[in-house]
């Protein structure tokens, strides 16, 4: 057959307004004057799919014709956020759809109120993937992103008497207009059983796995567009569903109930996304999760979309699997049992073009989130892959011992398996042997990586390790969230360019020292504060006084980032004023916003939402605050409201210890916003204040080498309460009942760990994290100096574009 030109309607109001009806009437089967908004939604959205399928066919024609190496992304995370604004800015429809759909009485932005964002993802790593991939389509680089699509994404919080609260966030129950199935490229994956051993007329030994069990995957696919360039890229998501076979076996046998329960077995694969996004619970069900989107993209990447007589040695020319983290390793011995056991290669070749095949990102440095699997888990659900892993283990050791003849020691330390407490596959070690290039997320990280993580493994291989500093996509995260300082930007710079090369966000550098342009940036702030205000009523309920700073720590809770000592913080400047040691109107005003999702299972993180809830209450309701002193803690923080609060903040806070956080991409959203950073020598935190300058970034805290250091003599967090009166004052406060309505008990559990435990070293960090506070007040009383440093801060952070992050991992990375 031919190909038909595809076209989407019209780019006028006209023809806009007609496909919108037609979506209306045809896709919802519904008049406009019996439409709901949700009809009204679900239509806009498919009508502006009509305008980008139309790229989007175009650009797979385009790239099958001259066909160049891809990139497959492989992550268990997207944290895409919705996909409206960003689909209007893509196809240049914004404009055009506001007017359309006034004409026919209908407000764009609540419609756009009315998308449920899809949270298929935890945190940093989830929306990190997010933003690379739209950079890769605004580059115009062939990339498929490959994932998982969860019926339910990361749950929905809510506050109960201060607690947090788990709601299932079914994501789906209004419809999906983004997505479209293919059940016709379905992909079996199977699990389980056992493996058999032939010899062939050469003597050559065969292997067989004879699995035991098996799903479906369903693709769902999403298109990706690209800015002003008519690319449009694919993220491919699996769902799981029953194989045919399994149920009509057991249809056939009779029995109906056990029929629906094999269902339901094989869709719990896709269900839901765990929601730890730091300590791994070695979950068998997770590791079904991963096999299974792995071998259903591995399989659908060999099998459909490269030509069918494609030679097999000519792989890594084509194709870079990038693992984002250890979540989809699987895929590196699911790649040698396809090679092996299906398409007949000899151990070594296939060895050889696997090596090439993958490179590994790594995004943590707790030792404690590295992945590791039971051999017996491993075993029991995937017996050939395991018997793979030993194999490449083997293989691998002997390597080591020959570089390092006689140091068994480091061969005990270097082995994939580990012995103890269990026998264990450690999935950072298996990426690292089979990786082309491993890196880090920002420039320290990559270095405490390749020095203290993986020693060993760069020693071996020095050039195996690389940095690429993480970035964020300027469309969704400065243009769509904050379009008047967009057109701010755009207004001093003379066109929009900026939006696809964010280094010509230098060129206000000039406009720093205009009175005038700082004024504007100002009036952009306060309009802004002004917009996250309503939302907050609307949305919480909650009234913020209008003129305070706003002071912001958003991410998710963790020990090591240490929400904790921002807390300390706030008690300390409550209790300098019940103790009448400062007066109240010393204070400068500030509005404290916290955001923060604790996994379900972790206690310590749960008990530090309810103090932070429980501060807040007493201190909001404490007349003699007079409102200079609040603290808001709006439930379920996500990307739509990351897009709100992050435009409106004035002071970002980046607080964890040094070493800990791997990189922080919230970190760069709030200095491309115009905020202040008050930060620890940490992650990106580093690359931010050396391109900012000292003067427009409050350091305070130990540094990395510092914090080894006092780990090393033996940290005892006590002596710092007993030597500092402050600190002393704040924590018997926090601990007296003074907030938990007279309960000593209800803040024990982060007091006492404070106290006596403090792995993160928040207390020995206290007196330096005062200090830069009362640095950052002394700062923004002087107005047009604070302003001044803004300005500065977005304009010299055109770094952290994940533009320039993709072609980092294209130079370093993907092209070598
Ligand atoms: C693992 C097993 C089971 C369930 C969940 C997980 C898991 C999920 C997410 C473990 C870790 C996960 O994410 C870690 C993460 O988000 N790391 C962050 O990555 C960001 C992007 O590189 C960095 O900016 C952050 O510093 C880093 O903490």
């Amino acid at each position: 057959l031919a190909a038909v030109p595809v076209e989407g309607p019209p780019l006028t109001v006209d023809g806009f307004v007609e496909a919108f009806l037609q979506e209306l009437h045809f896709g919802q089967g519904v008049q406009l004057d019996r439409s709901t908004v949700n009809d009204q939604y679900l239509a806009l959205a498919r009508t502006v799919m009509h305008y980008m399928m139309a790229e989007w066919l175009e650009t797979g024609r385009r790239r099958r014709a001259e066909p160049t190496k891809m990139i497959g992304y492989l992550s268990a995370e997207y944290l895409l956020g919705r996909q409206l604004g960003n689909a209007l800015l893509a196809t240049e429809l914004t404009e055009v759809a506001e007017e359309g759909l006034a004409t026919l009485g209908i407000d764009l932005a609540t419609l756009r109120s009315q998308e449920i964002e899809p949270g298929l993802g935890n945190g940093g790593l989830g929306r990190l993937a997010a933003c690379f991939i739209d950079s890769l389509a605004v580059m115009d680089v062939p990339c498929i992103a490959y994932g998982i699509r969860y019926e339910y994404g990361i749950f929905r919080q809510t506050f109960f008497n201060n607690r947090q609260l788990e709601v299932p966030d079914n994501w789906l129950r209004l419809g999906s207009p983004w997505e479209f199935p293919h059940p016709e490229r379905a992909v079996q994956v199977d699990f389980g059983g056992h493996t058999e051993r032939t010899s062939d007329e050469n003597g050559r030994e065969h292997v067989q796995w004879v699995p035991s069990w098996n799903v479906q995957g369903i693709p769902y696919h999403y298109m990706v567009p690209g800015y002003d360039n008519k690319a449009v890229n694919t993220l491919r998501l699996w769902s799981a569903q029953a194989t045919d076979a399994f149920n009509l076996q057991i249809f056939n046998s009779g029995d109906h109930a056990e029929a629906v329960r094999s269902q339901t077995f094989a869709e719990n694969i896709s269900k839901v996304l765990y929601p730890e996004d730091s300590t791994p619970q070695g979950r068998e069900l997770r590791l079904q999760q991963q096999y299974f989107f792995v071998a259903c993209s591995l399989h659908d990447y060999i099998e459909h979309t490269l030509p069918a007589d494609f030679d097999l040695r000519k792989l890594p020319d084509q194709i870079i699997w990038q693992l984002n983290d250890t979540h989809p390793v699987i895929a590196i011995p699911e790649l040698m049992r396809i090679l092996v056991d299906v398409k007949g290669f000899e151990w070594a070749e296939a060895w050889d073009i696997t090596k090439r095949c993958f490179a590994y990102t790594c995004h943590t440095l707790l030792p404690e989130a590295l992945e590791v699997w039971p051999v017996d888990v491993i075993g029991r659900l995937l017996p050939r892959h395991l018997e793979i892993i030993f194999r490449i283990n083997e293989d691998f050791l002997i390597e080591v011992r020959e570089r390092f003849p006689g140091d068994e020691l480091r061969v005990r330390r270097m082995s994939i398996i580990a012995e103890h407490p269990e026998r264990a596959v450690r999935m950072a070690y298996l990426a690292s042997v089979a990786a082309t290039k491993i890196n880090g997320v920002a420039a320290l990280h990559s270095e405490l990586l390749r020095d203290k993580v993986l020693p060993d493994f760069s020693e071996m291989w020095p050039d195996k390790f690389t940095n690429v500093t993480n970035g964020v996509t300027p469309r969704r995260f400065l243009r769509l969230a904050n379009p008047k300082l967009s057109e701010l930007i755009t207004e001093v710079l003379g066109d929009e360019r900026w939006v696809t090369d964010l280094d010509r966000l230098s060129g206000l550098e000039a406009y720093a020292d205009d009175a005038s342009f700082r004024e504007k940036f100002r009036q952009v702030k306060a309009a802004n504060k002004t917009r996250l205000f309503e939302l907050l009523k609307r949305r919480d309920g909650i009234d913020v006084a209008p003129d305070n700073m706003l002071d912001v720590m958003v991410k998710r809770l963790h020990e090591y980032k240490r929400q904790s000592l921002k807390l300390l913080h706030i008690v300390h400047l409550y209790e300098s004023v019940v103790s009448g040691r400062r007066d109240i109107s010393d204070i400068v005003p500030r509005t404290f916003v916290f955001g923060a999702k604790a996994a379900p299972g972790y206690h310590m993180a749960k008990e530090t939402i309810f103090l932070i809830n429980s501060v807040a209450e007493k201190i909001n309701s404490d007349s003699r605050m007079q409102g200079r002193l609040a603290v808001v803690f709006p439930a379920n923080y996500n990307v739509t409201l990351a897009e709100r609060l992050i435009p409106a903040a004035d002071l970002s806070e980046q607080i964890s210890l040094a070493g800990k956080e791997a990189s922080g991409t919230g970190n760069m959203k709030f200095a491309l916003n115009g905020a202040l950073t008050i930060g620890t020598d940490d992650g990106a935190n580093v690359e931010i204040r050396k391109l900012v300058g000292d003067d427009h970034f409050f350091l305070f805290g130990m540094s990395e080498p510092e914090v080894a250091e006092l780990g090393a003599r033996g940290y005892v967090p006590s002596s710092f309460y007993e030597q500092n009166e402050d600190l002393r004052r704040a924590v018997d406060l926090l601990g007296s009942g003074e907030f938990t309505g007279s309960n000593r008990d209800a803040a024990s559990t982060v007091v006492n760990d404070l106290l006596w435990n403090d792995r993160f070293m928040a207390l020995a960090d206290f007196q330096s994290y005062v200090e830069a506070q009362a640095r950052v007040d002394a700062a923004y009383a002087d107005t047009e100096a604070w302003t001044r440093s803004a300005i500065l801060n977005v304009a010299r952070t055109g770094f952290f574009s994940s533009d320039r992050s993709m072609r980092d991992y294209l130079d370093r990375i993907w092209l070598r």
